[in-house]
């Protein structure tokens, strides 16, 4: 398959259901729709939504079905960006190659601008989806809550704020890249999975998939900090050693952590051993999770 080609048209599927999706620009209250579309709208590489269509393509399901769902995962991941970009957290000026939402509106508008990002994603995935029985569909916003919240994504970044400034030894940054970025990755995959008819041994699987490149995928950014190109990213890199902050590199060094991260992918392929063509792009994508530039 061409990969390239494949990423640009899912990418393409999944901007243009999001402007579907969220407010217009000029709809009141105009100010917040338009903070929301600055960090929303064409940015980023849409991986988290991407990986729903493609894990609902591996078990044989419809994956267009699910963009209301697929939409409400990049909801919650830019939400968590404009957050993580305030002042009070990371304090970034730069964000998808622009001005941060609080930089280019003000620090209410942003926190503002996240709430509403949150709170639709849950309005999207709570959608009746064809053919998708409510149960499995409930399920799925249960496993979303919790892998977004206070057991995954935001306990994770608290873990990680409380551990700034002190010793941290590696099963302990694991555990923080595991819910703080790797809980939002498996919650994608998983909700692919089930809401596109996978069967339970075929969900375990990819749930598994899904936690393999989720840390890869930290790891990976932990290691763009130190090589990558800001430009190409899009944000501020080398803040990582800038703040002394615990990553993989820091505390293994680059070839090491290179290759834990290599070892994850190869973890997430074997996953998908048993699964037919259909799972090519899942495959391809665990590829592309080290291989990224950005
Ligand atoms: C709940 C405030 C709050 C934060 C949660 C996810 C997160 C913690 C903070 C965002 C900043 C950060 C370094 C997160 C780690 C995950 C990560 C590498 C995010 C960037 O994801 P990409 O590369 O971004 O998929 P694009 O822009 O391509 O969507």
């Amino acid at each position: 398959m061409d990969f390239k080609e494949y990423l640009k048209q899912q990418k393409q599927l999944v901007d243009n259901a999001l402007d579907k999706l969220v407010p217009a620009a000029n709809k009141p209250p105009a100010r917040l729709n338009q903070a929301i579309r600055h960090s929303l709208i064409d940015g980023g590489k849409r991986l988290r939504p991407i990986l729903v269509l493609a894990a609902a393509q591996a078990v044989g399901g419809k994956p267009e079905p699910l963009l209301p769902f697929a939409c409400a995962l990049e909801c919650i991941h830019t939400y968590s960006l404009i957050h993580d970009d305030l002042p009070a957290m990371d304090n970034d000026d730069v964000r998808r190659g622009r001005p941060t939402c609080h930089k280019q509106f003000d620090e209410a508008t942003a926190i503002l601008a996240g709430d509403g990002l949150l709170t639709l994603a849950f309005e999207l995935a709570a959608r009746p989806i064809q053919d998708v029985p409510a149960q499995d569909s409930l399920a799925m916003v249960v496993q979303l809550s919790q892998d977004a919240g206070i057991h995954g994504m935001v306990g994770g970044q608290m873990m990680d704020m409380e551990a700034e400034d002190r010793e941290v030894e590696l099963a302990e940054l694991q555990y923080i890249h595991i819910h703080k970025t790797g809980a939002l990755i498996r919650s994608s995959c998983m909700a692919g999975a089930c809401l596109g008819g996978g069967d339970k041994s075929q969900i375990k699987l990819i749930k598994r998939y899904g936690e393999a490149i989720g840390l890869a995928f930290q790891i990976t950014d932990d290691i763009l900090d130190i090589v990558g190109d800001s430009e190409l990213m899009g944000k501020t890199i080398g803040k990582d050693q800038q703040q002394a902050k615990a990553t993989y590199p820091a505390l293994m060094g680059l070839g090491q952590a290179r290759d834990e991260a290599d070892n994850l992918v190869n973890e997430a392929l074997s996953c998908l051993q048993g699964f037919s063509a259909d799972a090519e792009p899942l495959r391809a994508l665990a590829r592309y999770i080290t291989d990224r530039t950005h």
